[in-house]
């Protein structure tokens, strides 16, 4: 367990690597030492904000100059691979934003390239980290609906994604590789691994290039079935977002989380009702503020794990398993069956 504090670094300084800096600026025992962009005036700006000594807009001249203990990738994802393996060959510890990267090749590399530097790397998977959503994970753990036998999650809003993330209208795979993953994530955590994805997607908002629907049924190894359903094109008033809303039912019980954030728990007969919603922090925001709060949970974990020598919940070959998820799904679009999900 080492006390000593620690020297991190961030790489992408764009629309959500907002929130990682605010929480490596919360963080204690943390010391944001360099930031760096591409872009310069992002890079700047960050490092005027966040007041941070190194400013960089080469990743390279970073890793050469700032003497990092662990480095933060908040980048898009085309950039994840060459970012990830630049870092293990500066035997960098190592976090990258979700989704891993395009391809199952890449995913497989960047692990490859960790391992053999012998530096752990992290996804920055933060819905496994959102206090609701831990919340019902602390219900089933606790055996009080017993094991898990079916469960709906999903994930429904209008919200204009588009506006912060243009990017998104033009990716080739949009809604189950940037927003499904993590709700697939969640069924993993929920209900364990899966044996075969069903997925049926639809193209509902004109303008953009992949899907922007998609309906999932798992069949888990437990014998469990979960849909997992997501739409970034559902007019609903309220609109929910970011909230993931879910049903999970076991032998002795049920578990759901309601609009708002009221989680009812009905556990042999009794049903309690409680508000598992985050308050503000003095950096976050409505509607995002409960995303907000998981990135500085999931960074937190990081640096306890880091600490303590010890794998964080979502290593790279962790997330290896809902990645192959997202890759079936896709496969499963295409070829109209049930798909297992690629080893
Ligand atoms: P963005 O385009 O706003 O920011 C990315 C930044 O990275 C840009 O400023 C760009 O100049 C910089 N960049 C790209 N390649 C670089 C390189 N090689 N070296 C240095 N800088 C480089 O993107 P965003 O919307 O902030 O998304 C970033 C990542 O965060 C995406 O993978 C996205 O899926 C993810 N994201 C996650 C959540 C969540 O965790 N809940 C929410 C939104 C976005
Ligand atoms: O979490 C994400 O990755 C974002 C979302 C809009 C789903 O919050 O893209």
């Amino acid at each position: 367990m080492t006390q000593a504090r620690l020297r991190a670094g961030v790489i992408g300084c764009g629309f959500f690597a907002q929130n990682h800096l605010h929480a490596w600026a919360t963080i204690p025992g943390v010391d944001l030492v360099a930031v760096c962009d591409r872009d310069p005036a992002r890079a700047q700006a960050a490092a005027a904000a966040f007041n941070v000594p190194g400013c960089y807009t080469d990743a390279a001249a970073m890793f050469a100059e700032a003497k990092l203990d662990f480095v933060d990738i908040a980048t898009t994802m085309p950039t994840h691979r060459a970012l990830v393996e630049l870092a293990a060959s500066h035997k960098i510890p190592t976090v990258v934003q979700k989704p891993f990267a395009p391809s199952w090749e890449d995913c497989i590399a960047m692990v490859g390239a960790c391992k053999a530097a012998g530096v752990p790397l992290m996804v920055h998977e933060n819905f496994r980290f959102q206090a609701p959503l831990m919340a019902v994970r602390k219900v089933i753990e606790s055996g009080a609906i017993g094991t898990p036998h079916f469960g709906r999650l999903t994930f429904r809003t209008g919200y204009d994604v588009f506006a912060n993330q243009p990017y998104l209208a033009k990716e080739e795979q949009l809604i189950i590789l940037d927003l499904g993953i993590h709700v697939l994530d969640m069924a993993r955590v929920y209900f364990g691994e899966v044996e075969t994805v069903y997925c049926q997607t639809q193209q509902i908002r004109p303008g953009i290039r992949a899907e922007d629907m998609a309906t999932m049924l798992l069949r888990h190894r437990s014998g469990a079935t979960c849909i997992v359903d997501v739409s970034y094109s559902s007019k609903i008033d309220p609109d929910p977002f970011p909230q993931t809303l879910l049903e999970i039912e076991g032998p002795r019980g049920s578990v759901r989380m309601l609009r708002g954030l009221r989680m009812v728990v009905t556990s042999d007969g009794v049903t309690t009702e409680s508000d598992v919603s985050t308050p503000l922090l003095p950096w976050t925001s409505q509607p995002w503020h409960t995303a907000q709060e998981s990135v500085l949970n999931t960074q937190q974990h990081w640096v306890d794990c880091l600490r303590q020598g010890i794998a964080p919940q979502t290593t790279g070959e962790d997330n290896l398993r809902t990645y192959a998820l997202v890759t079936a799904a896709y496969r499963s679009q295409a070829e109209r069956r049930a798909v297992a999900p690629q080893a």
